[in-house]
C-alpha cells in the first residue's frame, strides 16, 4: 500500500514504511519503489568498491557489462554487472526540475538502488534495511546530510591531516628489491614526507605473504632501514586473496569461499592467472587473518596498505550465514582490532563496509603514468580501468566521503621520463591531491630532473589552498581548475 511522502512542495510515494525526519524520511524495507513526481534526466551513480565508476550520469545510461567478464569483480559487484540499466551501491541521487537533490542513501550494508524512469527501486541482499530519503537545496548539503548519518552509525576516523606518502608501485611495480628500495630512500632524505610504503612485490605468492629472495634480509629489516631513515615504514596486503599458485590454496581448500555448486568464486584476474577470496567467516581463516597481520606488525610496519578487500564480500556459500558486505566489515574490524594505532589505507574495497575502520580510503581506480587506454574503457566499458581520466572522474564523485576518512586519490606524477604524461595532464594528477587532501607520489627522485624534484618539494611541503566553485571547478593556489570537460563518459 504506497504512502504519501511530502518533501517542501514535491509529493511522492513509497511502498514500504516512512518516518518523517528534520531533513527527510527514514524509510524502511527490504525492497520498495519510490516514485517521483518527475522524470529525472540526471542519476548520480556510486560504484561499489575504490575502483568502482562514480558519476552523474545521464538516466538513459546503460552501463554494458565489461569486457572481459573475466574481470567483472574488479571492476564493480559482479552480481549486477550483467544487468541492464542504471544500478548503484548504496545510494542515489536525482535532480529536482528546479536544480535541487533528492538523495536516497542506505543506512545498512548490501543495499542497492536502480533508476527507472520515474522510479527509484532500492533494495537489501540481507534484509530490512534504513534508508535516509533527503531533499536539499544543492548537492553538497544532500550528500553532508547523509554522511553525517553515516559517521553516526559506522563512525569516521582520519580527521587530522592524512600522511605524506611515497609508495613504490607507479615506478617499479612488483620489480621492487631490497637495494632499489634503499636507494630511493636515500635518495628522498632532503624530502618533507611520513611514509614510505612498499607496494606489491615483496611477498612470496598472493597468500603466502612472507618475503621473497629479492628481501633475503627479510621485510624486518628494510622496516628497520625506514625507521632509522625517519620514516614510517609502510606495507602492501591482499588479506582476502589466494592464488591458485599459492601454497595456502593448496593447504587450506576448505578456507576459500565457494559457490553453490562447491566451486571456489572468482575474485577476478590479475598477476597472469586467476584469483580467489578467502571465506573470512571462517574461525581458521580469522586466526590465520590475525597471525599474519600480528606477523606484518611486528616487522616494524605501522601504516598497512590492505588491497582487493572486496574478494571478503562477493556472492558465495559462507561458514556463518551473514550478509557479505557485514561479512566484509567483520573481518576488517578484525584488523582493525588487531591493528592498535597502525594506519590503515584500505583500496579495492566496497566503500560503506569500510568507514569507521579505515584511516585512508581509495576512493577511485588506478591511476597511471599515462591518460586514459582508450581501448580498455571504451570497448571494454571498464571505467575502473588504470588512468589519470578514469582516477580523476570517480575520485571527484566521491570528495563527500572526506568527512568520514582520509580520500587517497592515488598518487601525483612529477616525472617526464617513463611517463605519457603531458606536463598539463601531470598538473591535473597534483590537483587532484590538493583537492582529496592526501599527497602521494610514486616517483624517486632519481627519476626527476632538478625543477622536477623542486615541484615534489614544494607539493609536500605546502598543500595548496582549495576552494570549490562547483560540481567539477576549483580555485587551487589562485588557479581556476575545471574538469568539467573531461567528465562525461565517453560512448562506444
Ligand atoms: C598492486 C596494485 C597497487 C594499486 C592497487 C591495486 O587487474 N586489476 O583490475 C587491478 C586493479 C587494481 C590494481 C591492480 C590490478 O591495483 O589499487 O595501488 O597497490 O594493486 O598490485
Amino acid at each position: 500500500m504506497p504512502t504519501s511522502l511530502q518533501l517542501d512542495e514535491l509529493s511522492l510515494t513509497v511502498d514500504t514504511e516512512a518516518h518523517p525526519l528534520p531533513e527527510g524520511y527514514l524509510l524502511r524495507g527490504q525492497r520498495f519503489t519510490l516514485t517521483l513526481p518527475f522524470t529525472p534526466t540526471t542519476f548520480y551513480r556510486h560504484g561499489w568498491h575504490s575502483w568502482s565508476l562514480s558519476a552523474w550520469l545521464p538516466s538513459e545510461t546503460n552501463l554494458h557489462a565489461p569486457f572481459p567478464a573475466l574481470h567483472a569483480p574488479q571492476i564493480d559487484d559482479p552480481l549486477y554487472l550483467q544487468d541492464e540499466g542504471l544500478w548503484s551501491a548504496w545510494l542515489g541521487a536525482v535532480p529536482t526540475p528546479d536544480g535541487r537533490v533528492l538523495l536516497l542513501g542506505a543506512l545498512d550494508l548490501d543495499t542497492r538502488i536502480r533508476l527507472e524512469g520515474d522510479h527509484l527501486i532500492a533494495w537489501c541482499e540481507s534484509g530490512n534495511a534504513r534508508w535516509l530519503l533527503t531533499l536539499a537545496a544543492d548537492e553538497h548539503r544532500a550528500f553532508a546530510a547523509y554522511a553525517n548519518h553515516l559517521a553516526r552509525l559506522f563512525g569516521r576516523r582520519g580527521l587530522s591531516p592524512a600522511p605524506r606518502v611515497w609508495c613504490s608501485w607507479y615506478s617499479f611495480e612488483t620489480q621492487i628489491a631490497a637495494p632499489l628500495l634503499e636507494q630511493t630512500l636515500a635518495s628522498l632524505a632532503d624530502f618533507p614526507f611520513e611514509v614510505f610504503q612498499i607496494d606489491d612485490g615483496w611477498q612470496q605468492d598472493i597468500g603466502d605473504w612472507e618475503a621473497n629472495e629479492r628481501f633475503p634480509e627479510g621485510m624486518a629489516a628494510l622496516a628497520q632501514a625506514i625507521r632509522a631513515a625517519g620514516r614510517t615504514p609502510g606495507l602492501w596486503w591482499a588479506p582476502f586473496l589466494v592464488r591458485a599458485t599459492s601454497r595456502l590454496y593448496r593447504e587450506h581448500p576448505d578456507w576459500l569461499l565457494r559457490d553453490e555448486s562447491n566451486q571456489p568464486v572468482s575474485a577476478g584476474h590479475n598477476w597472469g592467472t586467476p584469483i580467489y577470496a578467502l571465506d573470512t567467516t571462517h574461525p581458521e581463516v580469522q586466526g590465520w587473518l590475525l597471525d599474519t597481520l600480528r606477523r606484518l606488525r611486528s616487522w616494524g610496519f605501522d601504516y598497512l596498505k590492505l588491497d582487493f578487500l572486496y574478494a571478503a564480500a562477493l556472492p558465495g556459500r559462507r561458514h556463518q550465514p551473514i550478509g557479505r558486505e557485514a561479512a566484509l566489515r567483520q573481518a576488517l574490524q578484525l584488523l582493525r582490532q588487531a591493528a592498535g594505532d597502525a594506519y590503515l589505507l584500505l583500496c579495492g574495497v566496497p566503500i560503506l563496509p569500510a568507514l569507521g575502520l579505515a584511516d585512508g580510503l581509495r576512493i577511485g581506480p588506478d591511476t597511471a603514468p599515462y591518460w586514459d587506454n582508450f581501448y580498455i574503457t571504451l570497448y571494454g566499458r571498464n571505467f575502473a580501468s588504470p588512468g589519470v581520466l578514469n582516477a580523476l572522474r570517480t575520485t571527484l564523485h566521491r570528495l563527500w566521503l572526506r568527512p568520514l576518512t582520509h580520500t587517497d586519490p592515488d598518487v601525483a606524477f612529477f616525472r617526464s621520463r617513463f611517463s605519457l604524461l603531458t606536463p598539463e595532464q601531470r598538473q591535473v594528477t597534483v590537483d587532484l591531491a590538493h583537492i582529496a587532501g592526501f599527497h602521494a607520489t610514486s616517483d624517486p627522485p632519481f627519476w626527476l630532473d632538478p625543477p622536477e624534484q623542486e615541484a615534489l618539494r614544494r607539493f609536500w611541503a605546502q598543500p595548496a589552498p582549495v576552494e570549490r566553485l562547483g560540481r567539477y571547478r576549483f580555485r587551487i593556489d589562485n588557479r581556476e581548475v575545471d574538469f568539467t570537460p573531461w567528465m562525461t563518459l565517453p560512448h562506444p
